[in-house]
C-alpha cells in the first residue's frame, strides 16, 4: 500500500540569499522527494499575511510576514510517501537550536525566524498551501 502525498515547501529568504537553494533541493531529492513543481518568486507582504493567516494573533506575525516577503523564495511541491510528515522530519524543529542533526534547519537555520524552510503541517493545509501558490 503506498500513500503518495504532496506537500508544500518553501525555501525562505535567508536561505535563498545565501545561495543555498540548490543544496536544500538536493537534500529533498536525496531523501526520496520528487520536486514536481517549483518557482522562484518574491511575494507582497499582503500575500504573506494571507499565507500565514493562522498566525495572525501571534506577536511575531507582523515580522514573519515582513520577512517572508523581504526577498526571493523558492516554492515547491514535494511528492513522496507520507510527504507531509517526512518533510516535517527532514526540516527539523522550528527553532534551529532544537533541530536534530541531519535536518535542514539544524544545518542551515540561523534563528527561529530565519529557519530556512517552511513545510505544510497537515495534509489538509498542504492542499490549501499548494493551491495558494500553484492554482492557475
Ligand atoms: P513551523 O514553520 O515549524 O511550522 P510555525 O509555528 O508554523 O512553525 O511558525 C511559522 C513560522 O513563524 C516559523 O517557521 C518561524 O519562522 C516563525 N516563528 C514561530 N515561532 C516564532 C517565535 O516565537 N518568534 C519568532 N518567529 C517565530
Ligand atoms: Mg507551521
Amino acid at each position: 500500500m503506498n500513500n503518495i502525498e504532496q506537500t508544500l515547501s518553501i525555501i525562505k529568504p535567508d536561505a535563498v540569499e545565501r545561495n543555498l537553494d540548490n543544496e536544500i533541493k538536493e537534500m529533498f531529492i536525496s531523501n526520496g522527494f520528487k520536486i514536481t513543481k517549483e518557482k522562484k518568486i518574491q511575494i507582497e507582504k499582503s500575500e504573506a499575511e494571507n499565507f500565514y493567516k493562522v498566525h495572525e494573533t501571534k506577536p511575531f506575525y507582523n515580522d514573519l510576514c515582513s520577512y517572508l516577503s523581504s526577498g526571493p523564495i523558492v516554492v515547491m511541491i514535494l511528492e513522496k510517501e507520507n510527504a507531509v510528515l517526512k518533510n516535517r522530519e527532514l526540516m527539523g524543529a522550528t527553532n534551529p537550536k532544537d533541530a536534530k542533526e541531519g535536518t535542514i534547519r539544524k544545518k542551515y537555520g540561523i534563528s527561529i525566524d530565519k529557519n530556512s524552510v517552511h513545510g505544510s503541517d497537515s495534509k489538509e493545509n498542504a492542499k490549501i498551501e499548494i493551491d495558494f501558490f500553484f492554482k492557475d
